[in-house]
């Protein structure tokens, strides 16, 4: 097969872990007899310090031209020192997801028996860990109005939902569940908000054309507890935006490292790839930042173009690694590896 691929490697640890994915996808290449090719393009604060603008029109060009993108991670200090700032590296990922129309935000998180141990959460309770997240990722309070009083005292920020938005992540969410465990649960906060309200309705309504999944909900302050007393009563999780941002950063306690976990975020053109956690300015060029969740994105890319053994070899190479101790700072801090030699371990173990 071949595929066109973007690299948007973005700030931070991005360009580093965005490396070793590549990697692995040059030893699948090899290893299945594949072609493809591989484009960079600026994102985020490199793309302000060097072209004035988080997201340059050439970048979104290339991003629609590709089969898919491969993103790092996005934001850096230098800019979250000012708050007066007016361009953020932020508002580059924001406007590309608007832009690609990339609605679905999807998030997997599962425990690796051989980290077990690493969970600060009991063996008993995370042992059959086995959930996804559907986050809703181009409404709700991320991109209603924004305001700001004159003099700067009073902010706000809308929360607006349209049932068409709903509807559509509705149905992957579903479709997903269908081909698991058949449970879907809703996270809201309906006893308070209105926007809440309305996902309750769309969602119970979508429902009816699923009744092989059993649906249920949940306000999100009890599903924040539930995921860390609980997690092995997920299914598929369907949430709006920011309750999905925050849910998903705590889900990946559970496994044990934030640097575990990758995502898919996919629209009715265009999908994404990116590992779910940020740009960790702190470890930046010290080649300590787990690659791992960069290279299961690139292994979720793989699946989903339906390269299904490809995306198999990837994670058993992960796995040999995570087995073999073979593994990052952040899983073993007695570690003597970087991210480079887990990437070029993991690379050099994908066999078909
Ligand atoms: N790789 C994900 C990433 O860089 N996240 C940084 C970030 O600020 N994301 C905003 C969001 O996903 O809500």
């Amino acid at each position: 097969m071949k595929l066109k691929i973007a690299l948007l490697e973005g700030d931070g640890i991005g360009p580093e872990v965005v490396a070793q994915a590549v990697k692995c996808l040059q030893a699948v290449e090899e290893t299945f007899n594949h072609q493809f090719s591989y484009e960079n393009a600026l994102i985020g604060a490199a793309a302000i310090d060097k072209k004035g603008t988080p997201l340059p029109n050439d970048t979104l060009g290339l991003c629609k031209k590709s089969d898919a993108i491969l993103f790092g991670a996005i934001g850096s200090p230098k800019y979250d020192d000012d708050p007066d700032t007016q361009v953020r590296p932020e508002q580059g990922l924001l406007r590309l997801r608007e832009e690609l129309g990339l609605f679905a935000n999807i998030r997997p998180v599962k425990v690796f028996p051989t980290l077990i141990d690493r969970s600060p959460l009991k063996k008993e309770i995370i042992n059959t860990t086995d959930f996804i997240i559907y986050r809703e990722l181009t409404g709700g309070i991320y991109f209603g109005e924004k305001k700001l009083s004159d003099d700067g005292s009073v902010a706000s920020d809308l929360c607006e939902y349209s049932e068409k938005e709903i509807n559509r992540i509705t149905h992957l969410a579903f479709k997903a569940a269908k081909t698991r465990r058949k449970k879907l649960t809703l996270v809201d906060k309906a006893n308070v908000l209105e926007s809440s309200r309305l996902w309750r309705r769309v969602v119970a309504k979508v429902g009816e054309s699923y009744p092989e999944v059993m649906l249920d909900f949940l306000f999100v302050d009890n599903a924040a507890m539930q995921i860390v007393l609980n997690p092995s009563q997920f299914d598929v999780i369907l949430t709006e935006n920011l309750f999905g941002d925050i849910l998903s950063d705590e889900s990946s306690v559970i496994g044990g490292s934030i640097g575990l976990l990758p995502s898919a975020s996919i629209g009715s053109e265009y999908a994404m790839f990116e590992p779910i956690h940020g740009s960790y300015p702190q470890a930046e060029g010290k080649d300590i930042a787990n690659p791992i969740a960069c290279i299961f994105s690139a292994a979720m890319l793989l699946e989903h173009f339906g390269l299904k053994e490809e995306s198999k070899a990837v994670i058993r190479a992960v796995n040999k690694s995570l087995k073999n101790n073979f593994v990052t700072p952040d899983l073993n801090k007695k570690s003597k590896y970087g991210t480079n030699h887990v990437g070029d371990f993991i690379a050099g173990n994908i066999v078909d």
